[in-house]
């Protein structure tokens, strides 16, 4: 059988590529050579990033896909020729409210899309990157991942499970060629990002960036996951942490006025 050229160019599957990062990181692949397996549940937003992308003379696939269901992540892999690249990028916060008001709901969510999407996601692939002879996992986390702040304890500890989970299997796949690197951005003006965390009053979640002189935008890290990968392959970026100039830590946020 002829192989299609599907399968002889070097394939990125991204979570959550409907929108901001993932969206961004979509198009950035694909400028960068690679076919993009597009994922997410949204189909509609998923269509409109890869139109831009093929129209753009890239080549991109749509596949529906809820991380948080081993099955239909399971058809999205069982349908994969090859993996080369795979990007865990769903995920997100809920909420602002301490430890004492939480609402546990809202924990297991955060820990369903971002832990146990991440971790469902990339055992199912782990065989494909293998076998590709060069595969890349890329986790992206958060300035969460490694320090906690008020209101934020529900995502701090996903987030820092995902920083677990990529050291974990950076030391299990030692031997092995597959590279793990986690990316742990600060603040990143997306469109969704803030408005989940703040359930939707917009007014809470453009706060966030008043006066702060540009926080990073999500093609500022598609530019950081399009640097890792395309290292040559003897270079694991273990952990890249990315903020805007403006922020010097979580609670130093330089603001004007
Ligand atoms: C987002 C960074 O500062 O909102 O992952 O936790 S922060």
């Amino acid at each position: 059988m002829t192989p299609s050229s599907k399968d002889t160019q070097r394939t990125a599957l991204i979570t959550g590529a409907g929108s901001g990062i993932g969206a961004a990181t979509a198009h950035r692949l694909a400028v960068e050579g690679y076919h993009v397996v597009l994922t997410g549940r949204r189909v509609s937003a998923l269509e409109q990033v890869a139109k831009r992308i093929t129209s753009g003379g890239m080549t991109a696939d749509v596949r529906p896909m809820d991380v948080t269901d081993p099955s239909a992540v399971a058809t999205v892999v069982d349908d994969l020729a090859r993996c080369d690249v795979l990007v865990n990028n769903a995920g997100g916060a809920i909420g602002t409210e301490t430890v004492a008001d939480a609402d546990p709901a809202d924990w297991r969510t955060m820990f369903e899309t971002n832990v146990m999407g991440a971790l469902t996601t990339t055992r199912a692939l782990l065989p494909l990157l293998t076998a590709s002879g060069d595969g890349t996992v890329v986790i992206i986390s958060s300035t969460a991942a490694f320090t906690v702040y008020e209101g934020g304890g529900g995502y701090s500890a996903a987030k820092h499970a995902e920083h677990a989970l990529a050291g974990t299997l950076r030391l299990e796949l030692c031997g092995q060629p597959v590279r793990v690197v986690e990316i742990a951005p600060g603040m990143v003006r997306t469109e969704e990002f803030s408005l989940n965390r703040y359930r939707g009053d917009a007014d809470r979640a453009a706060a966030v960036y008043a006066g702060v002189d540009q926080p990073l935008v999500a093609e500022d890290i598609a530019d950081t996951v399009a640097w890792t990968v395309t290292r040559p392959s003897h270079v694991n970026v273990d952990f890249l942490v990315v903020r805007p100039r403006a922020q010097a830590a979580q609670h130093k946020v330089h603001r004007r006025g």
